[in-house]
């Protein structure tokens, strides 16, 4: 027996969530979370936020060129504290892929202890690399509207950056976390296509998959370690962007284990001190492939795929 299409569509009334289908859509997927209340601090960037916000509108109309931002001596002394600091640790403790690409940011895109790198020069170079482009954001996003922006190669950056008070230390993304922790990581193309197949798992998911995809997210792009060389080294931007959580992260002191979706998919995390556990990828491309057996499993009534050609999710029914 032969079904139209139309026939599919109504035996199939399945509900779920909205979800972008095209580059564009993104603009519905800028919906803040506030973790902390920002009255209580009169100093903290919020201003910068509002002003931020703005420009995600600026984006969308001046032809994706990312508005530049003048940082003042102090903010500049604040990122050339953390920077300086970091940068000493990376040879021992930071990943192959970071290495590298951290070497061409510093010859190509301004990444040195007295600059702040502008989004805009930073997009164009992973634009180039990977594929993937950054847009600026004013604070903290949904996890699904956060993850969503992955499955079209859109990585949410903040573009103010943490009170000179705490350097070492931001209660929420800034941009040095975003340009020290997870820009080096989008220049390399096993690492794109993973984040890139954890924005497209998430389009559309329960509410109880989007909680299991955003710890994935929290124990790989966050807090994962990784297998070189017969030696253990950082690639989470979580630990790639705090000092002292690097450093512990690779003493004896955390329980390590190796890297299983489904363990860590449900594993509970700290967000307040140093995670008690880390995962251990064997390469990015072991956990690429464990991770597509993962999310095979999740259950959604429809299949995604992208259209490189188009930057587009096409939707498919399952048959
Ligand atoms: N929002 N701006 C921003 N930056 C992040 O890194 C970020 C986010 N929202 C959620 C999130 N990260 C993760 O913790 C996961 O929930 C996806
Ligand atoms: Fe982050």
């Amino acid at each position: 027996i032969k079904r139209n299409a139309e026939d599919v569509k109504t035996t199939k009334e399945v509900k779920f969530h909205w979800f972008p289908k095209k580059i564009a859509d993104l603009d519905r997927c800028h919906h803040l979370v506030t973790k902390f209340d920002p009255d209580l601090d009169h100093d903290h960037p919020v201003n910068i936020k509002l002003k931020c916000n703005n420009c995600v509108h600026m984006f969308v109309l001046s032809g994706h060129s990312i508005p530049r931002v003048e940082y003042t001596e102090e903010e500049i002394g604040t990122w050339r504290e953390v920077y300086s600091t970091l940068r000493d640790l990376y040879t021992t403790h930071a990943c192959s892929e970071y290495l590298e690409a951290f070497c061409l940011l510093e010859r190509h895109c301004g990444y040195s202890p007295d600059n702040i790198p502008q989004l805009e020069d930073v997009s164009r170079f992973l634009k180039e690399r990977t594929g993937f482009a950054l847009r600026p954001v004013a604070g903290l996003l949904s996890a699904r509207d956060f993850l969503a922006s992955l499955a079209f190669r859109v990585f949410q950056c903040t573009q103010y950056i943490r009170h000179a008070s705490s350097p070492m230390h931001s209660p929420e993304p800034d941009c040095v976390h975003e340009l020290l922790g997870h820009v080096p990581m989008l220049a390399d193309r096993t690492f794109a296509q993973f984040s890139q197949n954890l924005g497209l798992a998430s389009l559309g998911a329960s509410d109880e998959d989007i909680e299991k995809l955003s710890t994935l997210y929290w124990f790989t792009v966050e807090y994962g370690l990784c297998k070189q060389n017969g030696e253990v080294r950082a690639y989470g931007a979580g630990l790639l962007s705090s000092y002292g959580e690097l450093v512990h992260s690779l003493s004896d002191e955390p329980e390590t284990r190796e890297f299983d979706p489904e363990a860590a998919a449900v594993q509970p995390y700290q967000d307040q001190t140093y995670q008690p556990v880390y995962f251990i990828s064997e390469s990015f491309s072991d956990a690429k492939e464990k991770f597509r057996a993962y999310v095979a499993g999740i259950k959604r009534p429809f299949s995604v795929r992208f259209d490189p050609y188009t930057s587009s999710v096409e939707v498919l029914d399952n048959p």
